[in-house]
This record gives C-alpha cells, structure tokens and sequence, in this order.
C-alpha cells in the first residue's frame, strides 16, 4: 500500500550498535531523532544512510548461474528457489546434512537470525552455521560470560556514562565507529578522567588525558601492570572482593610478578602512565571500563579481556550503580545476533544447544523432537577453511556478510568458497561476495522492512518499515520460507510476518538468559525501554544487570588466573613490523554499502597504510605513493599516510576495501581457544614501495 510521501516515520540508522534514532520519510529523507544513545546527533553514515536504498547497482531480481564460467543472468523467483532447493537436495542425499553450511550476521534483525538459526537446524538439519559476530564479539561474550555468568555488551543504560569522573577506554576508536557516543565519554573528558589505550594516537585519544600507547597484542600485560600498580598502591578495595567476588588470590599470584616497570619493557607503557591510570580509576567516585576490538581481536581475546574484568573487579567498579565493566558491541545487532540461534554452539534466549533442557525446550516450540536436532558445529573461519573438502560443506548459503573482504586471511578463504559446489548469497547490493556466488537473491533493506534490533546496551527496538521496496525484491524472511517450503518443511513452521516471529522468538527464547518472552511489538511500538531480560508482559525490564547480584549461581564475578604471552606471530628480521587492522569513519565494515556512496567514497576512496615517517623513510617509502604490506600469507597495495603519532614499530589499515587493497590479504587466522576468534589485531609484516 502507499505510504504519503510526508509522513515520517520514528526508525533507527541500519548500520553500527549505537542504532541511533532517525526519522525516515517515503521520499528517503533521513533526519536524526533525539534518542538516549545519539541524543539527536548522526555520523556521517547516518546522514547518507538513505541513498543506498535507490544506488544504481540495486538488486531488483534473482541471479543464477548453472556453471561458475558464466555470467550471473537474471531469473525469476521461482526458478531461483526452485533451483537452490533442487541442488540443496541432491548434495544432502549424496553426502548428508552437514554437507551445506550457512553464514550469519550481526546485522541481520533478531527476527532474521532467529528463522535463520531454525531453517539451518531444522530444514537443513545442518550443524554447520555460524556467523560474523564470531568475528567480532566472541571474545568479549565468552570471557563476560567466565566473569559475570551473563554476556550483554554493556551491562547498563549508556546514559549512565554521562555521570562518570572516569572512562578507561580500550581498543576503541568511538570518535570514528560511534561518532556520537562522544556525548556520553565527553564529561568524563572534560574532568580530565578519559583514558584511551591504542597504539594509535585516533581522534578518540586525542580527546583523551591519558593516552597508552601499547604494542598491539601486549594489552594483556599491561592490564596485569595496572592490577600490580592497584595492589602495590593500596588501592584494592578488600571488602568488595570478599563479598562479591571469588579467586582475586589466584589472580594476584601471577600480577604480582608483572610490577609496572616491567611491565613497560614489553608493552612500550612508562609505568608512571599505567600508574597513574590506575589513580585516575581509583579516586573517581564513578568509574567504567569499556573495551571494544582493538584489545579483544586476538588469539589471546579472551584472556586479555578476562585481565581488564579482573581490573575493574579489583577496584570494586562491577555490579554498582554509576560503575561498571562493558564491551562496545559493534554491529547494529551484535547484540541480539548472538543470542537467537545464529552461532554454532547455540539455540535461542541465549542457550547452549549441547544443553538438554534447552533442545527439548526449543524443540517443543518448533515442535519437532529434539533428538532430530543437530549438535554444535565449527566456528566462523574452520566453518570457512572447511569449505568444500572432504570434512566440509559442498554448499554455502550466506545471509549478511561479505566473507571475501571480511573473513581473516581472505585470499584463501576466497579459494575455498570458489571450491564450493554451491554459493548462495541474500543481498540487495552485488557485494564481492555476491558477486562470485551462483545464485544471489535480491532482498529488502532495513528501511523496506519491519523487524527488532538490539543495540550495544541490551534494549530491544523496533525499525519499522518507512518506504516501499523496489518491485522485484523480497525480504529474507520471504527467501528462508521459499526455501524451506521446498524442502518439505510446513509452511507455517517459517512465517514471514516479522511480528509472528518476534512472537515465537519470545517463546523460544523464555527461560533463558536472554529472555525476550515479555516483549511484544506493541510495548515496542508505545516507546518502552525494554533491556533483557524481559520474562514477563508486565516486566519493566533489566537496565542494570548485576547490582544485586552476578549472574553465576553463587550470585559472585569471578576473577579469571590469567598470563601474557604475545602475538601468536612476533615480528622477526624478515616480517620486522606489526600490522593492526581498523575501521575508519566513513565506511563500514567490508564497505559493501558504504563504497557505493557517493559522499563516503569521496572522502575515503582507497586503501591507506598509516606508518610513522621514520620508518617509512628507511623503508623508501614516499607518504602519498603506494606501498606493499606483506605477510606470510600475502601482500595487500594501500596509500603510505605518514603519521608521526603511531609506534615506529606499527603499521595500521582499514580492511574496508575490495581487491588487492583487502587488508585480510595478510591477517592470521590464529584462533583464540575458547571464543575462536581470529588475531585481525596483530599480524607479522614488512612494508616497501609499491
Ligand atoms: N565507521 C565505522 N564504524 C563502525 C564500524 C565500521 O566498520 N566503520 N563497524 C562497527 C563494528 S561491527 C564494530 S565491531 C565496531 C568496532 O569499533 P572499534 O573497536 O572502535 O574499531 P576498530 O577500528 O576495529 O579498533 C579500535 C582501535 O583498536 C586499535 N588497536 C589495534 N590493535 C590494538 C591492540 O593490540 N590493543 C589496543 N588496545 N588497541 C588496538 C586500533 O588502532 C583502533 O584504533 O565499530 C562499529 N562501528
Ligand atoms: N582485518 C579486519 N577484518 C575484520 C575486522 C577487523 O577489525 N579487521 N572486523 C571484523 C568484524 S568486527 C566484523 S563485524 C566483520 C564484518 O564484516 P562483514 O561480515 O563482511 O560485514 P558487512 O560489510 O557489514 O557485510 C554485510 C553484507 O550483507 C549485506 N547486508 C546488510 N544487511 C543485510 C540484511 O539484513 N540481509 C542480507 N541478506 N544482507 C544484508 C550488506 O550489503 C553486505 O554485503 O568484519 C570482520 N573483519
Ligand atoms: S554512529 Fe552508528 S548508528 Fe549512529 S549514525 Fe553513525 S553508523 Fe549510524
Ligand atoms: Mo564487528
């Protein structure tokens, strides 16, 4: 039905965790809204979120190809599904479920990464899923997960940063990938209590009064320095650690062998800094530590975030009001995409799918019998590595995400996914990954659509539909039903009504740490700020977790024992350099979207290699010219920007750009233990002209 051109409706912007509010019209305007996380601002982004709705390249109608030689042409929708399905059907009878894996996003609505996670186990009978947030926040959930028993990014409103004295911000470059959370760190700034650690010197440090610059990959030690500088100033607060909190005596072993000037040999952090970081902590009557990817994308993720959780313990900040332990989550639903089903080793509300309650829970809701349901599968890069060899899937669906510029060490992740027997892509842009598949379905976009994201402080909202899709284009509700309906699944088993699967999702997910199931689009659509858990209609919502207690049964965080041990590959006489990998403001992610507009392109139009003058000078590198970066897993071309604030020791990139201009060209795949996540932080490189 036509909406009137005039009427604005109340939405939020499609891209990062902040969800910053915006009013959106059928002509696509965008304009902000005043909303607790933007407080009425937009980053660039934001502004210009709208013309990508009606960019030149916009998908109106399926792609096929029946040989990977030649061209994608147009088909119908029909023939499109009737296709995916036939093919998914031959590979399933000839090697069995797992042989066809799917790939998530974080920026797939709660609703999307619900049916998702549902079609793959239940259509497909997969265990192969999992998704890009694997990439992202893996080790923040699961070393939140060791210390507080619950995983949500932050564990209070963002609002309450307005009230702290003093903000420790690690690995986070919120000037750039949050614009106008600034408003929230700015008071603390003004009382001179922001302390940023990064190698860089960004536009965040700048706003800064204490600045750590450390070796990318040595947080860990630093973090062990500042709790030794804690204890060995008299600052640990004894009666918080007795009462809240177990196993500080393990901890304490290992830091009190990292004192402060120790500590500094490693890192490059003059221990008087670290110390004096610590003070400003300390006497803050208010205090918060938040870490975003610079400290938590390495084979040591979760370790290194387990040290700063151990920190702030150790200062008594956790679990009380005006104080606290966060993670920055990133995609604009980091949140809610890891709590419905998307990732490997889970099922809806939160639930580990190797728990038997939890399956004949989720089972009875999508009633099928829960010995039917796969167990856990591989994590996002050995889902990736395991494409289309004997132990991995012959066919790939993927849904939100541009592996080829994306995924860690994308030169041979490229490889695998041209081995596939069948590549299946649901985009609304001809995304590089799109671009190689065999079938591409085109889909809605966020403004095109209704559906419930849940942003970086764990409250759930509602992006409703503004303007009326391009003819041609379904939605990716729409794709999963075609889908499934075709693999013999009941119709009404996937509905596309983004409400009835919020519905659903709200039953799936009841009883769990997650817990959606008070939540209804109406509460949504009256304006309520719903934090989960929501356990009941007439619940008000949990804006602050932990003040009474932590979410372990013992009611008690725990400290994590744990030690420093470095990039998993150090710089060596042929590889002398660190690379870091980062964003920068104008374009998100793979840049899939934010290359194609015109603005952001013209302010950021190719790769760049941020490199101290002195070193690119012995290396005869001109800033300005283009330079090879290159590692033992390959060579990425970007633009030397001489930049005499970062570590002579440091090279950084933006991994936004397609091409021989992908940073993931050189990244390692080296896996954190637990979380899996791969080390984007910190490679082995050396660095010459072009
Ligand atoms: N403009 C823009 N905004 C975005 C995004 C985007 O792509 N573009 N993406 C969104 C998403 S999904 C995410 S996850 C967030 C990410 O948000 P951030 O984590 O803020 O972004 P990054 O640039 O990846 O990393 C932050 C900083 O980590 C530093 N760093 C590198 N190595 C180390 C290290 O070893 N230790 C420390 N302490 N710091 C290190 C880098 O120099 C960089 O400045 O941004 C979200 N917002
Ligand atoms: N070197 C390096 N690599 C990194 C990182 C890093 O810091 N350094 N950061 C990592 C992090 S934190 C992240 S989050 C990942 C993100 O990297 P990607 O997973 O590649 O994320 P996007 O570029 O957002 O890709 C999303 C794709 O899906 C499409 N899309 C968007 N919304 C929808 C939707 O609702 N439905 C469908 N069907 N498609 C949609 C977009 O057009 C785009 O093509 O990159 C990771 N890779
Ligand atoms: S900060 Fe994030 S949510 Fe806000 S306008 Fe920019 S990209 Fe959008
Ligand atoms: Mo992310």
């Amino acid at each position: 039905m036509p909406v009137d051109a005039r009427v604005e409706v109340a939405t939020h912007c499609p891209y990062c965790a902040l969800q910053c509010g915006m009013a959106v019209s059928e002509d696509r305007s965008v304009s902000p809204r005043d909303f607790p996380t933007n407080r009425g601002g937009l980053c660039q982004k934001g502004w210009t979120s709208a013309s990508l709705l009606t960019t030149p390249g916009r998908l109106t109608t399926p792609l096929l190809r029946e040989r990977r030689d030649a061209p994608l042409r147009p088909v119908g929708w029909t023939e499109a599904l009737d296709y995916v399905a036939l093919r998914l059907h031959e590979l399933r009878d000839r090697h069995g479920p797992d042989a066809v894996g799917v790939f998530g996003g974080g920026g797939l609505t709660n609703e999307k990464a619900y049916l998702l996670g549902k079609f793959a186990r239940v259509a497909l009978g997969t265990s192969k899923i999992d998704y890009n947030g694997r990439f992202c926040m893996s080790s923040a959930a699961a070393a939140g997960i060791k210390a507080f028993g619950v995983d949500r990014g932050l564990p209070f409103p963002v609002a309450d940063l307005a009230d702290a004295d003093a903000i420790l911000l690690v690995g986070a470059n919120v000037a750039e990938t949050m614009p106008p959370f600034m408003r929230h760190v700015r008071p603390a700034a003004d009382k001179g209590g922001l302390i940023v650690v990064d190698p860089r010197r960004t536009a965040t440090a700048e706003a800064a009064a204490l600045h750590l610059q450390p070796a990318p990959g040595t947080d860990l030690a630093l973090a062990l320095g500042m709790l030794h500088a804690v204890v060995a100033d008299g600052l640990l607060q004894h009666s918080y650690i007795t009462d809240r909190t177990t196993g500080f005596d393990e901890v304490w072993r290992i830091a009190a062998a990292w004192w402060p000037e120790r500590v500094e040999r490693i890192t490059g952090v003059p221990a008087a800094d670290q110390r004096a970081a610590v003070a400003l902590l300390a006497k803050a009557r208010n205090a918060y530590v938040l870490t975003a990817r610079g400290t938590e994308q390495h084979a040591t993720g979760v370790a290194t975030v387990s040290a700063w959780i151990n920190l702030c313990l150790a200062l008594g900040l956790c679990g009380r009001a005006g104080s606290g332990f966060g993670c920055l989550t990133g995609q604009g639903n980091g949140q809610g995409g890891r709590e419905h089903g998307q990732k490997a080793d889970q099922l809806p509300g939160y639930r580990k799918i190797d728990d038997p309650t939890a399956r004949a829970h989720v089972a009875g809701v999508w009633g099928v019998d829960p010995a039917e349901l796969p167990g856990p599968g591989p994590s996002a890069y050995e889902l990736l590595d395991s494409l289309g060899t004997e132990r991995g899937p012959k066919a790939l669906l993927t849904f939100g995400s541009n592996l080829v510029v994306s995924a860690p060490r994308a030169g041979h992740i490229a490889d695998r996914l041209d081995s596939l027997e069948l590549l299946v892509t649901a985009d609304f842009i001809l995304s590089e990954t799109a671009a190689v598949a065999d079938v591409v379905f085109p889909v809605t976009q966020w403004a095109e659509e209704s559906g419930t994201m849940t942003n970086l402080e764990g409250r759930i909202l509602l992006r409703g539909k503004a303007v009326t899709p391009p003819d041609g284009v379904r939605t990716d509700l729409d794709v999963l039903n075609g889908l499934a309906i075709r693999l013999g699944q009941p119709e009404e088993r996937f509905p596309t009504d983004p409400e009835t699967v919020f519905a659903e999702l709200g039953r799936a997910s009841a009883g769990g740490p997650a817990d959606y199931s008070g939540i209804s689009y109406d509460r949504l659509r009256d304006g309520e700020a719903l934090h989960w858990p929501v356990p009941a209609a007439d619940h008000p919502g949990t804006p602050r977790l932990f003040l009474d207690r932590f979410g372990h049964p013992d009611g008690r965080a725990r400290f994590q024992p744990v030690e420093h041990t470095g990039p998993a590959e150090p710089p060596d006489p042929e590889f002398p350099l660190h690379a870091t990998t980062g964003r920068v403001l104008q374009h998100y992610q793979s840049g899939a979207q934010t290359r194609r507009v015109p603005e952001l392109l013209d302010a950021s139009p190719e790769a760049f290699v941020e490199v101290h003058p002195d070193t690119a000078l012995r290396l005869g590198v001109q800033d300005g010219q283009w330079a090879t970066v290159t590692s033992r897993r390959g060579s990425v071309r970007a633009r030397a920007r001489y930049v005499p604030t970062i570590r002579p020791d440091t090279v950084f990139l933006p991994f936004h750009f397609p091409g021989a201009q992908r940073a993931n060209l050189i990244t390692n795949p080296a896996l954190d233990p637990t979380s899996r996540m791969p080390e984007f932080k910190v490679c082995a490189v050396r660095l010459g002209p072009a």
